[in-house]
């Protein structure tokens, strides 16, 4: 079987070698945009934020893998009609996605910027501990990450709680759902984690009247995607101190402009979308074990990871 290979960003010659190694028996192809005469007809492609011009010169393609667990950059794409896109599960993000947030949520909860603020300052301060119990950490999108980062953060004995798009019932963990429920699970949250895909109904969802239903001193961690933010209604809510602190690993336009106002804003930490890193051996074991999966005939509607396109991730 023919399999096209596009993304950027990458080092696609090191993609190539691993996927060749592990599917001897087939034939995969970095495409040529240039030539596209010299593309072997694919069935199944590997990408990740191809151009628009991968899919007009490739309507045969049956399945898409996307190298990464957002398909939202995909699915702006006009798609091969038949194409199913299946994305990475996991695939040794969450274990890095629990590791990070959990960072921000301690340096917030035992406030070490301030403690290490104080040290440069030549003092040696004593700040009262905070109420653990009192601490709840929100987390917006209950999926493979999201849960993840429940189960690490309740390992240090925070109060979680979690909105998600249906009804769920999780172990010690407080759920609400739907656009209803979000401002009483807003409200519940001292500090607040966005791992929602972007979709039609999430975009700018970190918006002033979702924000200001956080209690007063509340954080915002958003690693999902820029665009679930209005970055305005944070700018304002940081300086008015309802919201008192941010860590923000993604942004509506990547890299970051370097004289964008998150850069050197001291209650903002950012970070160059490092929050989970699509990892190459084991991005490729998965999509190796669901292609093959695939090609003994497991329809792409069986395989973990499906994108129900219409849903949006
Ligand atoms: P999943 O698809 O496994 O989980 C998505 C979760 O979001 C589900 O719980 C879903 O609810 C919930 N959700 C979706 N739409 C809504 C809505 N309208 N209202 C409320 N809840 C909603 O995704 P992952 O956990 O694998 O990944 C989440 C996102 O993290 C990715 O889409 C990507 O954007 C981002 N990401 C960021 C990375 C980084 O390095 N910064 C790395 C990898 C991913 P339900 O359970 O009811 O379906
Ligand atoms: C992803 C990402 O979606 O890297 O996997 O953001």
């Amino acid at each position: 079987m023919n399999i096209t290979f596009c993304a950027t960003h990458i080092n696609p010659k090191v993609w190539l070698a691993e996927l060749r190694l592990a599917l001897p028996e087939h034939h995969i192809a970095l495409w040529n945009e240039q030539d596209p005469g010299s593309n072997p007809a694919a069935e199944a492609a590997i990408v990740w934020a191809p151009p628009q011009a991968f899919f007009d010169q490739q309507p045969q393609l049956q399945v898409g893998f996307n190298l990464g667990a957002g398909v939202d950059a995909l699915l702006q794409k006009t798609l091969p009609v038949n194409m199913a896109v299946i994305r990475l599960d996991d695939a040794g993000m969450s274990v890095q996605m629990a590791e990070y947030v959990t960072q921000a949520v301690v340096r917030y909860f035992r406030e070490f910027a301030e403690l290490e603020r104080d040290m440069r300052d030549g003092e040696w301060s004593f700040r009262r501990p905070r109420e653990r119990s009192e601490f709840t950490v929100g987390v917006m999108g209950l999926g493979v990450l999201g849960l993840r980062v429940a189960r690490a953060l309740q390992h240090f004995e925070y109060p979680v709680a979690g909105w998600s798009r249906s009804a769920k019932s999780l172990d010690g963990i407080t759920t609400f759902a739907g656009d209803k429920q979000l401002p009483d699970f807003m409200a519940a949250c001292s500090a607040v984690v966005c791992l929602l895909p972007l979709t039609p109904d999430t975009r700018h969802i970190l918006r002033r009247d979702t924000l200001m239903h956080l209690p007063v001193g509340a954080y915002l961690i958003n690693v999902a995607r820029g665009e679930h933010l209005v970055h305005a209604d944070l700018l304002a809510m940081l300086d008015s101190g309802h919201v008192a602190g941010a860590t923000l690993d993604v942004f509506s336009t990547e890299p970051l402009p370097s004289e964008h106002p998150f850069r050197s804003h001291t209650k903002i930490i950012c970070t160059p979308h490092a929050s989970a890193r699509t990892l190459r051996s084991e991005s490729v074991a998965q999509i190796v074990g669901k292609f093959k999966q695939w090609v003994a005939g497991t329809p792409a509607t069986h395989l973990s990871g499906y994108v129900d396109a219409v849903r949006g991730y």
